[in-house]
């Protein structure tokens, strides 16, 4: 082993979280989703994964350790990613008979979140980008980062949206193979860049049903859901790219609780019902909904993903009043912990 080179490469992934949701699967083996959507990447200053992929002719075994402990990688998810990198670093070996071929070597892949795994804060997301995008950079791959979320797709949906920052879109596609359900810039955060998010952890416990699980029952029962994915979605993603491009935060604050809201009715249309947003979860929404009123403009944006914790959008000059207040209520407001809710930037491009 002393002798045998190891060969690395480092990288961080940051949190997205969509504004226009992604729910539901045509196609579970690739990850083709039913609609597309668009999402908010947060500074990787605040939440983020950090994954170092190493390959040796020494190790015996691929390997994936994240936040220390030992994960199974046999998974179809993971096995797709390793397979598709893999399948590039051959063509570039082919190109270059001197380079070494990694592509023969087993990978060893550390990964660290620095905030909680699976509770509904795109943790999945970020590991599958961050993974990806470590082991591009190992096999020095000439691929863009619309190429490389295809591949992180396959991992996690949500992981393609990662690897950009600013105002990100997936769009579906429509070939069977998936080749066209890639993610694109709609606008880098220099665009708008007095965009702020305050997450508000409400529980940081594992979630009950996984999204996976959920999203495809959702699919499978709920009338209401085929209305969003067929006439609801498309309108609000060109809506949404409207509002990005114009720098319309009132646009841009409606379209995002409404579609939160309307993801959250097609959770509970599902049959058994699948419950994400809990009463601190409400207290949040109720909280937004004051300080719009009170401010007499719409002056911040709820949005929750699959789980209880709010993410809420606003512009700097307004931190005082929206960020401020849900600081100053944090402590006093029953169920949320309020030494993790903070401010988060979102991501320099
Ligand atoms: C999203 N979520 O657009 C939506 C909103 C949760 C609610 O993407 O099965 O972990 O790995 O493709 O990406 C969470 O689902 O699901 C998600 P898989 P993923 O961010």
């Amino acid at each position: 082993m002393a002798d045998q080179e190891i060969y690395r490469a480092s990288t961080y992934a940051p949190v997205n979280i969509a504004v226009i949701k992604y729910w539901g699967k045509r196609d579970t083996k690739l990850n083709l989703p039913t609609n597309s959507s668009l999402s908010v990447t947060l500074s990787q200053d605040d939440l983020r994964t950090h994954t170092t992929a190493s390959c040796s002719p020494a190790f015996p075994a691929d390997t994936l350790t994240l936040n220390g402990s030992p994960q199974d990688i046999s998974g179809a998810r993971t096995q797709a990613c390793l397979r598709e990198l893999r399948h590039l670093r051959q063509s570039v070996e082919e190109q270059d008979p001197n380079t070494p071929k990694l592509s023969t070597m087993k990978l060893n892949i550390t990964s660290g979140n620095n905030f909680p795994t699976a509770a509904g804060l795109a943790s999945s997301a970020a590991g599958f980008a961050a993974l990806v995008r470590a082991i591009a950079d190992l096999y020095h791959l000439p691929a863009t980062p619309t190429e490389l979320s295809r591949i992180a797709r396959q991992g996690s949906g949500s992981a393609c949206r990662s690897l950009f920052g600013g105002y990100v879109a997936w769009q579906q596609g429509t070939h069977p193979d998936g080749s066209d359900s890639l993610a694109y810039e709609v606008a880098p955060a220099s665009h708008w860049p007095d965009m702020r998010a305050v997450i508000l952890v409400a529980s940081a416990e594992k979630k009950d049903v996984s999204s996976t699980a959920g999203m495809q029952q959702t699919v499978a029962t709920s009338a209401l859901f085929q209305h969003r994915a067929e006439n609801v979605v498309p309108q609000r993603i060109k809506a949404m790219e409207a509002a990005v491009h114009g720098r319309d935060f009132a646009a841009f604050a409606q379209l995002t609780t409404r579609d939160s809201n309307n993801f959250h009715a097609c959770c509970a249309d599902t049959d058994p019902p699948i419950f994400y947003m809990n009463d601190t979860s409400r207290a949040a929404v109720r909280m937004c909904e004051a300080i719009n009123s009170s401010a007499g403009e719409v002056v911040c944006a709820y949005t929750f993903d699959a789980g209880p914790n709010a993410v809420v959008y606003y512009l700097a000059e307004h931190e005082d009043v929206v960020a401020g207040t849900f600081k100053a209520l944090l402590g006093g407001l029953s169920g949320w912990e309020g030494k993790r809710g903070g401010a988060v930037k979102t991501a320099e491009s």
